[in-house]
């Protein structure tokens, strides 16, 4: 056996082994073109280049074998570039049809570009041009939200959604007749200088690439594939059901243990659950709660855990920021947690041991989480934020035939427990229900009768509501434009003890990152794999959550105590 080190990891390998397999065997991945396993390796697309200390020149990783000793580094910014030319090169010969190319979606050639973000090395022509430099400029201001006019095909949707018919925000509208019709907004301004509020249900409904999420799966694959940082993902409640739909599953069917497999297999040293800092936010929140009705003050409390709606308030009601819930979301308490406390530390010698920080993704259904884990105050926590949609382009670009996988995945422990309180978070109410499980056990209510809050529940118009014993009438504004109406409309101030809003039309489930579907009836399907997941879990309060209750007891002491509220807590910008 030989030993030798690939950016910087040690690994044991036979003798004979290509300096590729070497690689792989030590959990880094480097791209190949020309390479298929057990045929000759011919080293002539010189995409597996890598440096090895003491030579002079890279070396095609396919072809070079190891030697004990070696010390190997496959991603520097040198070799970076010699990819990217050598890219350039073989798309200078290859034609730019892919539209009608039979082998279009399953072309390694253009899984690279793509991965890569090569694109711009491959010019791209407006329709009755031949001139590259026409093309409208693209928009990339928003953190969340890019927007490329040079696609759009005037369908109009995106302005239907963002405006009467669906958000209600007219961030979109369309300007012009005939041939210069198109998309813009107010003055023409760059999205990120507008009041969107980074929703992205204009994005689920454009049928071309004008409207996307803001991309971060490329630096996700980088950072897995050069394995240089310990890595840790956290998966939302919402994505584990409807991921299935991208690879081809019946609407709600539950993929969690498919998903918790293919993550591994994207390179992930830890695959956590978002629903266990959605547990730890329902005893923050709900002891907010109680602490305000006891002072009498900054009531009703509004949830905080939707970006949506946060940006909503900041943007067009800063009046209304006091009434903001301070607790952070489940995303931002659980980047905190993996990166920040000792709890974390505890897991492992090679976890947030101050030497390599981790690098921390998260898998939402939501475009606004990417605006969220950039704010003032929380960023660093989480290093990036896929979509569900992000993560299925990821799996596929990979080869993982995610419906094959077996569905006996289990999130790493214990950042990985959690009950089915924190599950129905994915839902438009769930929040809620999940708050009122705990508030009404803090208060003394019998558990068996305080489980179920069915008036809480739906893909329905306006507000829902629940007067609960002792505590008073919870509300749930399921979408934005339910919120604007009802604090239009309504005497919400005086009625109700704590209002959740949720920026989306059904709930996370129905997010701006989610597969592209807005059908009600798969919304409904969403909906009821999650009430599923949750009628199953054999806890279904976030107050039975052990290592929730660890966390406390080790490290944070009680809900809002100072520890707690330097973690766990944040404020807002007017
Ligand atoms: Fe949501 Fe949440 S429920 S906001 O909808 O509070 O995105 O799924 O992850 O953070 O837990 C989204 C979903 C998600 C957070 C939780
Ligand atoms: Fe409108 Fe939401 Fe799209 Fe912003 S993200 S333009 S608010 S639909």
């Amino acid at each position: 056996m030989i030993m030798l080190s690939v950016n910087g990891r040690q690994v044991e390998v036979d003798h004979g082994t290509s300096l590729l397999d070497a690689a792989k065997a030590a959990g880094v991945h480097i791209p190949t073109l020309c390479y298929y396993p057990g045929l000759p390796a011919h080293a002539v697309c010189r995409m597996c280049l890598v440096e090895v200390e003491g030579t002079q020149n890279p070396q095609p990783a396919c072809h070079v074998l190891a030697k004990d000793g070696d010390v190997v580094e496959t991603d520097t910014q040198a070799l970076q570039s010699f990819r990217q030319a050598n890219a350039e090169w073989l798309l200078a010969r290859h034609p730019n049809d892919c539209m009608r190319c039979e082998v279009n979606g399953a072309c390694q050639l253009q899984r690279l570009v793509s991965e890569n973000q090569w694109e711009e090395r491959w010019p791209k022509v407006p329709a009755g041009s031949t001139d590259a430099s026409e093309c409208l400029s693209t928009d990339h201001t928003s953190p969340s939200i890019w927007r490329d006019l040079s696609k759009c095909i005037e369908c109009g949707l995106c302005a239907d959604v963002c405006g009467e018919a669906v958000q209600q925000q007219h961030i979109i509208g369309f300007a012009n007749r005939g041939f210069d019709r198109r998309p813009v907004t107010v003055f023409d301004q760059p999205l990120g200088d507008t009041n969107c509020i980074s929703c992205g249900q204009c994005t689920l409904v454009c049928p071309v690439g004008a409207l996307i999420e803001a991309p971060h799966w490329h630096d996700v694959l980088h950072a897995l594939d050069s394995g240089r940082r310990v890595s840790v993902v956290q998966v939302a409640p919402a994505t584990r059901i409807a991921i299935s739909e991208e690879f081809g599953l019946k609407p709600g069917t539950v993929s969690t243990g498919r998903l918790i497999n293919a993550l591994r297999q994207l390179g992930f040293d830890y695959v956590f659950d978002t629903n266990f800092a959605a547990d730890l936010t329902i005893m923050e929140e709900g002891s907010e709660l109680l602490a305000r009705i006891e002072a009498g003050t900054r009531l009703p409390l509004f949830t905080s855990c939707c970006p949506g709606w946060v940006n909503w308030v900041e943007l067009n009601r800063p009046d209304l920021l006091p009434y903001l819930s301070t607790t952070k979301s489940p995303q931002q308490m659980h980047g905190a947690i993996a990166k920040r406390s000792g709890f974390a530390r505890s897991l492992g010698p090679d976890f947030a041991n101050g030497k390599t920080e981790p690098y921390v993704v998260s898998v939402m259904p939501c475009t606004a989480k990417k605006d969220e884990a950039a704010r003032p105050g929380m960023s660093g926590d989480v290093d990036r934020v896929l979509t569900t949609r992000e993560l299925a382009r990821m799996i596929r670009s990979r080869g993982i035939a995610f419906g094959a996988l077996a569905e006996d995945g289990q999130f790493d422990s214990p950042l990985g427990e959690s009950t089915g309180a924190a599950q129905i978070f994915g839902a438009s109410g769930g929040v809620m229900e999940a708050m009122v499980r705990t508030v009404s056990h803090l208060k003394g209510a019998d558990d068996a009768l305080s489980l179920e809050w069915e008036s809480l529940r739906g893909v329905r118009d306006g507000v829902k509501s629940a007067t609960i014993p002792g505590v008073g009438t919870v509300a749930v504004c399921n979408g934005i434009a339910a919120a604007q109406r009802m604090l239009e409309k309504e005497d919400w101030r005086n009625e109700f003890i704590a209002i959740e809003v949720m920026a989306c039309v059904g709930g996370c489930l129905g997010g701006g990152g989610e597969p592209k579907s807005m059908d009600p009836d798969i919304l409904q399907k969403r909906a009821k794999a999650i009430y599923g997941v949750d009628a199953k879990a054999p806890r279904r309060s976030s107050y039975e959550n052990a290592d929730v209750q660890a966390l406390y007891a080790s490290e944070l002491g009680k809900p809002n105590s100072p520890a707690a509220l330097e973690l766990l807590h944040t404020h807002y910008a007017a």
